[in-house]
């Protein structure tokens, strides 16, 4: 039982976390050792970056929540990976993953996707557009966190977590990479995002989307009776392209109505080296990975890591 103390400490600090002076400054609501630890580390790896290369363009992200960049993997590469997914699928092989009914389903996760379908679609990370933007986001260096590859199905039933409005709330100095490997449009399967200072307002009026509970698909009515902007942002894609985007704005998936939709996601972190010599350092680790962040960033640091998107 928590004492009473334990829960107005808990009350106080979850008041602090929602105060706009901390979410504007870390851009999320999480604890503020984790936030405190990688500043730390981000600015670190900002600084040595800092002493070897000409200063940084801002951010493409600091105000938009996603950057389309097209062709960063061959479309035909993407298809056939599309189509070997569909394999596992039909065969419901054992790494296939269908969360079911009463965990949202309409979905099939690959398990440990790199191991299955190969490691091939980390040249995107090759492209120079995308390694230029992925720069400027994380400010120098970056790594592969872990990885993702799911297919989502049509459905009318849109009651996933991540179909409701929400933050993944996630540390700074990280963000996400969706590659396409289907078409994607505002009418099938694009993710819907709000940009940075609408987000903003959402929090001052008190909706967060951080724990599952308070997640609400009906942002258009809170936002009614909030007096607030309803403008959402959705990206088309063809197979091969990437979407680059700040998981802690509000954002939710939209399933798709026609087809299934096929994504590849990349969590990327700061890092001190580029990721491929990470990479060379940490194969094992990189292809069993899945998307948390890790609760300290370091290298050698613990890999206990935190799971909420
Ligand atoms: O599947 C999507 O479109 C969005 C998923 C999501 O919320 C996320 O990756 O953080
Ligand atoms: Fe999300």
């Amino acid at each position: 039982m928590p004492s009473v103390l334990h829960t107005v400490a808990d009350a106080v600090l979850k008041q602090i976390q929602r105060s706009p002076l901390y979410y504007k400054r870390y851009n999320n609501t999480l604890a503020y050792r984790i936030n405190k630890t990688y500043t730390a580390y981000g600015q670190d790896c900002e600084r040595q970056y800092a002493q070897t290369h000409t200063s940084l363009p801002p951010s493409p992200l600091a105000e938009d929540p996603a950057l389309h960049i097209p062709a960063v993997f061959p479309s035909e590469k993407a298809e056939a990976l599309s189509a070997k997914i569909g394999k596992l699928i039909d065969r419901n092989d054992s790494c296939v993953f269908r969360p079911p009914r009463e965990h949202g389903g309409g979905i099939a996760q690959i398990k440990q996707p790199l191991r299955i379908l190969g490691t091939d679609i980390l040249d995107t990370l090759y492209n120079s557009e995308l390694d230029q933007a992925l720069r400027r986001v994380l400010r120098g260096y970056y790594r592969i966190q872990g990885t993702a590859i799911w297919r989502t199905f049509p459905t009318e039933h849109a009651d996933r977590s991540s179909w409701l409005w929400h933050s993944d709330t996630y540390p700074p100095y990280t963000c996400k990479i969706f590659v396409h490997l289907t078409p994607v449009d505002p009418t099938s399967g694009a993710t819907e995002f709000m940009n940075r200072s609408d987000t903003m307002a959402y929090r001052k009026a008190g909706y967060f989307g951080q724990y599952g509970q308070e997640r609400r698909g009906d942002l258009d009515v809170f936002s009614k009776e909030h007096g607030l902007p309803y403008r959402t942002v959705q990206v088309s894609a063809q197979p091969g392209d990437a979407t680059l985007f700040d998981q802690n704005y509000l954002h939710r998936a939209v399933p798709p109505h026609k087809n299934y939709r096929d994504i590849v996601q990349f969590l990327i972190v700061a890092n001190p080296i580029p990721w491929h010599e990470q990479l060379e350092r940490e194969t094992e680790r990189v292809l069993s990975a899945e998307c948390d962040y890790p609760k300290d960033p370091r290298q050698g640091a613990t890999t206990t890591s935190v799971k909420m998107h």
